[in-house]
């Protein structure tokens, strides 16, 4: 077997010798009690990074997610978002089960919705009504295949969202990525919304860790709703050390993440039975439909796997690709190779 090229996730990658380095030399505390220096440093980077008065680490984006919109709103309110967003698809219904509201998903082009949806939305308050408490973004998006929002759209839906007193979160696990992607600082992205989560342990490639950033009083908020989910964590600065690494070490590679996934993308449009919306291929991911007869997205997984690669169908016709820290510039040229060999004939 050649060696494993695992395309399942960003979330797959291994921490570098350098994060693992700094895990064991990292000065902790106790983060429950805001004693851990390092817990505490990287909250303050990634307070500056989104240009935010304070930063929450915690445990996981779901968490991160999740204590925002706790922080946010009250049971019995309506969350609006755009109905491919993982906030619904993919995080157990803890919009549901825990902060007890009401979810109301709109359309998207790319994963962006329209203000002008929003706008409507945004029922007017009256007896029957159950108020707007939040309203959320995704940037990049994943299940849009990790496109951006731009500074722009972002300011439009917030700025309907403020007119009407509604807060936004922007679920950034991979806000980074659409930094570079656009060419734009990552907190230009996160200015115009009251709050956002960013993810370590995806394409940043460190092992544990979300952080969530906004106002020193929304902060404050997230921080009691933390402790509630159970996500005090003590000698966090074990795990938060990797972290420091990742925004100093792999920010600045995030770019050749995208050039892999680009590569991968256009080999895959020229092969036949293939359908890809190649202006989808932003950042790190590729999203692609096999229309095939003689083949299903899991039998195309099954052959990759004799190649050494991983990867998964998300059902009989779609699969995604996700490139990362542990996928060199060989491995990608690897997979086109092997799709080629593969698919090129129908
Ligand atoms: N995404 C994962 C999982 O869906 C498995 C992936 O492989 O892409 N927001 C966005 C946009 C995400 O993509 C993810 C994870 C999360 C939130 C949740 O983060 P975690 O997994 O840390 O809870």
């Amino acid at each position: 077997m050649i060696v494993k090229i695992d395309l399942r996730s960003d979330t797959k990658t291994l921490p570098s010798d350098l994060m693992r380095k700094a895990m064991a030399n990292a000065q902790v505390g106790d983060d429950v009690a805001g004693e851990d220096p390092t817990v505490n440093a990287l909250e303050a980077r990634a307070a500056e990074l989104l240009g935010k008065e304070a930063a929450l680490f915690v445990t996981s984006g779901t968490q991160g997610n999740l204590v925002s919109v706790l922080a946010h709103t009250q049971p019995g309110q309506k969350i609006i978002f755009e109905q491919d967003a993982h906030i619904f698809h993919y995080e157990r219904g803890g919009l549901a089960r825990i902060a007890g509201l009401l979810a109301h998903p709109l359309p998207g082009h790319h994963g962006a919705m329209d203000p002008a949806d929003v706008e409507e939305a945004i029922w007017p308050q009256e007896a029957h009504r159950a108020p707007t408490g939040l309203i959320a973004l995704e940037n990049t998006h994943n299940r849009a295949g990790g496109t951006c929002l731009s500074v722009e759209q972002t300011e439009a839906v917030c700025e309907v969202a403020h007119r009407h007193g509604v807060p936004v979160h922007i679920d950034g696990a991979r806000i980074f990525d659409a930094a570079v992607a656009l060419e734009v600082p990552a907190c230009q992205l996160a200015a115009p919304a009251d709050s956002i989560t960013f993810c370590l342990s995806k394409s940043l490639g460190a092992p544990v860790g979300s952080l969530v950033c906004g106002s020193g009083e929304f902060i404050a908020r997230a921080r009691e709703f933390r402790k509630i989910l159970g996500g005090g964590m003590r000698q966090a600065g074990i795990i938060a050390a990797a972290g420091l690494v990742a925004l100093e070490h792999e920010l600045p590679r995030l770019h050749e993440d995208h050039e892999k996934a680009r590569q991968i993308a256009e080999t895959l449009q020229e092969l036949p039975g293939v359908h890809l919306d190649i202006t989808t291929v932003q950042t790190n991911m590729v999203r692609f439909e096999l229309r095939r007869e003689d083949m299903s997205a899991q039998e195309l997984c099954a052959r990759l796997a004799d190649y050494g690669i991983n990867a998964i169908a998300q059902d009989g016709t779609r699969i995604r690709f996700v490139t990362h820290r542990d996928i060199s510039f060989a491995d990608a040229e690897r997979v086109c190779t092997a799709l080629r060999e593969v698919l090129a004939s129908d």
